[in-house]
C-alpha cells in the first residue's frame, strides 16, 4: 500500500477515537500547534459514554473526581448534579468540553478506520476508513477506549428471537419496555445497574446469571449548590489525593496489616465502608483483603451476610452469592436497588449454572429447566476487553506484521504505550498501562501528557520516527506478568484477566493491566522519559530503525546538549 505522497502525510498526526481520551490528547496537541485530526466511529463524541444508553447508566466514579483537570476555568464552570452522575450528564459534559476548546471541527465523525498500515521507507501510517477513503500521517494515536468491542454470547438459535434484542451498547433509542417481558442475560457491572433500574417497572423481569458478581451499594445523592461550591474551592486537595491513590480515586487502602486488627473494629470499618458512597468498599478497605486468602474470605463472608438481609428469599439469596471467586478480586459492580431487584414478584433470578440455556428461538429463551418467553433480550454479555478493539483494525506494523497475530496469546508492549516493530504509534490508555485498573480520566491525562512530551522530544531531537526496542518490550511485558502473581486476582475469570467465554482462545488468563498502581505506573513512564526515553530508539526516515542509536538521534542529543551548555 502506498504511503504519504511527495508532499508528506496529510497530517502530521491522527487519533483514533473521540472519547474521554481522543479529546484530551486532541486538545494538548492542538494547544502545542500541532497538525492533528481525530477520526470518530460513530455520528458524536464521548465514546463510552455516547454508546452506553442504557437505563440506569452512571458513573461509580465520584462525578467531581472524574472531570479533566487540565483546565482551572472549566471546573469552576462546570457543575455536577449528583455524586455519580447519570450518563446523559457525562455526556453533556464532554460535549461542552469539545465546545469549550473548539475541538469539534477538527474531529471527523462516522469515519470507520477499518486499517492502518506503517510504511517503512515513508516512517508514515495509512490508514483505510470504512468508505474507502484513504489518510496518511506520521504519528498515530490510539484512544480506542477500554470496553469498545461489544460481545454478544455464542447461543443457538440467537438469530431466530423474533422479538427485540439488543447488547447493551446499541441500547435502541426511545425503546419503550412498558409492559414488556424482559430477559437480562448477564450480571457484570452493566446488567447490575440495568436489572436494579427496570425491577418492577415492566411486565417481567427474568435475569440469566451464568455466575454472580461481589456488588456493593454505590450510595449516591445529590449534589447541592453548597457542596459543590466546597468541591470546586477543593479541587487541588481531591486531584492531589487522586494522584496518591492506586486507583486514582479518593478511596486509598488501609495498610493496616489486617491481622491486627480487631475483629470489631474490622466490623466497624465494613460497616462504615457499606454505607459510604463509592468504591471505597473495595478500594478504601484493607489492602490485604486483595492479597490474602483468609482476609479476602472474612470479608466476602461479611458482604454475603448483607446480600442475605437484602434478598427476602433465602434461595434467591444464596444462588447471588459467588462461589467461584472472593470480593474485590473481580471488578466490583456499585449498584443502588440490586439485590432489592430480587423482592419484586415479576423479578426471576435463572441460575444458568444450574440449568444452562439450551437455545435461543423465536419466542424467547429456553434452559433445561423450560421455556421463558420473552418480548425483549438485552444481551449485557459485556466486551472483548481491552485488545478486541485493537484486534477489529486490521494494524499492520514494520514487515507487514499483523497486530491482531502478534497479540493472539495476549499484549506485548512497552510501557502500555508502545509496541516494538510498530513505529510512530503510540496507544493512548492501552494494554499494560494503569488506565484499565484507574480512574480513567486521571489515567489518561498520564498517558497523553506522557506522549505530548515524548513528541516534543522528537522534535527538539529533529527526527520523525520513534520505536521500541523488542528487548524492552520483553521486559515490560514480563513486569505486567510479575505484577499479577502478588494480587489475589491472579486466579480470576473476569475481564481483568483477559477471561471472555464468548471468544475463542481467551479461556485463559490474558494478561492486561498494569496492576502496580497509578503513582507507580507515573513514576516508571517519569524515569523512563528522564533516562532519555530509555528503549526507544528516535530515527529519520532512510535510516535503519533497529540500531540502538541512529545519527538523527546522535546529532539531536548532541545539540540539545549543546543548548543546555549554552
Ligand atoms: P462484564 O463485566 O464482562 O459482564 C458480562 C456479564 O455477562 C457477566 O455476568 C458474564 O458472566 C455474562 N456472560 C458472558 N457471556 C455469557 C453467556 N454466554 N451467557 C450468559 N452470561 C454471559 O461486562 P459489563 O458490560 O457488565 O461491564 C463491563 C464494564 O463496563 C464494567 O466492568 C465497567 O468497568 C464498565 P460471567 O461473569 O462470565 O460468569
Amino acid at each position: 500500500m502506498a504511503g504519504a505522497s511527495d508532499r508528506g502525510p496529510d497530517h502530521e498526526f491522527i487519533v483514533i477515537g473521540a472519547g474521554l481520551c481522543g479529546l484530551y490528547a486532541l486538545h494538548r496537541l492542538l494547544e502545542t500547534g500541532r497538525d492533528v485530526i481525530a477520526l470518530e466511529a460513530h455520528p458524536g463524541l464521548g465514546g463510552t459514554w455516547y454508546k452506553n444508553r442504557y437505563p440506569g447508566c452512571r458513573f461509580d466514579s465520584e462525578s467531581y473526581t472524574y472531570g479533566y483537570s487540565f483546565s482551572a476555568d472549566l471546573l469552576q464552570e462546570w457543575d455536577w448534579s449528583e455524586h455519580f452522575a447519570a450518563q446523559p450528564e457525562t455526556l453533556r459534559y464532554l460535549n461542552h468540553v469539545a465546545d469549550r476548546f473548539h475541538l469539534r471541527r477538527h474531529i471527523r465523525f462516522d469515519s470507520v478506520v477499518r486499517s492502518a498500515v506503517f510504511d517503512d521507507h515513508t516512517s508514515t501510517w495509512t490508514l483505510e476508513l470504512g468508505d474507502g477513503q484513504r489518510l496518511t500521517c506520521r504519528f498515530l494515536l490510539t484512544a480506542l477506549g477500554l470496553l469498545s468491542a461489544p460481545m454478544k454470547p455464542r447461543i443457538p438459535g440467537i438469530q431466530s428471537f423474533r422479538g427485540v434484542s439488543f447488547h447493551t451498547y446499541d441500547w435502541p433509542e426511545g425503546l419503550d419496555l412498558t409492559g414488556k417481558r424482559v430477559g437480562v442475560i448477564g450480571t457484570g457491572s452493566t446488567g447490575v445497574q440495568i436489572i436494579a433500574e427496570l425491577a418492577g417497572r415492566v411486565a417481567g423481569l427474568d435475569v440469566f446469571q451464568l455466575k454472580p458478581n461481589w456488588c456493593a451499594p454505590l450510595n449516591n445523592s445529590p449534589i447541592g449548590a453548597e457542596e459543590m461550591a466546597h468541591i470546586k474551592a477543593s479541587y487541588d486537595e481531591i486531584f492531589a489525593r487522586c494522584a496518591e491513590t492506586p486507583g486514582g480515586f479518593i478511596h486509598g487502602p488501609d495498610r493496616r496489616p489486617f491481622h491486627e486488627v480487631s475483629r470489631e473494629e474490622r466490623l466497624a470499618l465494613w460497616e462504615r465502608l457499606y454505607a459510604s458512597p463509592g468504591f471505597g468498599i473495595w478500594l478504601g478497605n484493607f489492602r490485604d483483603i486483595l492479597l490474602d486468602e483468609d482476609a479476602n474470605r472474612e470479608f466476602s463472608d461479611f458482604v454475603a451476610g448483607k446480600i442475605r438481609e437484602r434478598v427476602h428469599d433465602p434461595v434467591t439469596a444464596e444462588k447471588l452469592i459467588p462461589r467461584d471467586h472472593g470480593f474485590g478480586v473481580h471488578r466490583v459492580p456499585l449498584e443502588t436497588g440490586y439485590y432489592e431487584a430480587y423482592n419484586h414478584e415479576s423479578v426471576r433470578l435463572v441460575d444458568l449454572e444450574e440449568t444452562p440455556i439450551v437455545e435461543i428461538n423465536e419466542t424467547g429463551v429456553a434452559t433445561s429447566a423450560g421455556q421463558f418467553d420473552l418480548d425483549v433480550i438485552v444481551y449485557a454479555t459485556g466486551f472483548d476487553a481491552i485488545t478486541g478493539s485493537y484486534d477489529r483494525i486490521d494494524f499492520r506494523g514494520r514487515d507487514g506484521v499483523k497486530l491482531r497475530e502478534r497479540w493472539a496469546d495476549g499484549p506485548t508492549t512497552y510501557l502500555g504505550a508502545l509496541i516494538a516493530g510498530f513505529p510512530n504509534l503510540v496507544m493512548l490508555g492501552g494494554p499494560h498501562s494503569a488506565s484499565v485498573a484507574t480512574n480513567f480520566p486521571r489515567a489518561i491525562e498520564t498517558s497523553v501528557d506522557w506522549a505530548a512530551h515524548l513528541f516534543a522530544h522528537v522534535t527538539d531531537l529533529g527526527c520523525n520516527r520513534l520505536e521500541c526496542e523488542p528487548g524492552a518490550e520483553k521486559e515490560w511485558t514480563q513486569h505486567i506478568q510479575d505484577l499479577y502473581q502478588r494480587q489475589l486476582l491472579r486466579k480470576a475469570k473476569s475481564w481483568f484477566t483477559g477471561y471472555n467465554p464468548n471468544i475463542p482462545g481467551h479461556d485463559r488468563t490474558r494478561y492486561l493491566i498494569y496492576t502496580g498502581g497509578a503513582p507507580r505506573y507515573r513514576r516508571e513512564l517519569d524515569e523512563v522519559a528522564g533516562d532519555g526515553y530509555r528503549g526507544l530508539v528516535f530515527s529519520s526516515p532512510g535510516e535503519v530503525p533497529h540500531l540502538t542509536s541512529t545519527a538523527c538521534q546522535r546529532e539531536g542529543e548532541q545539540r540539545m546538549r549543546g543548548v543546555e551548555h549554552d
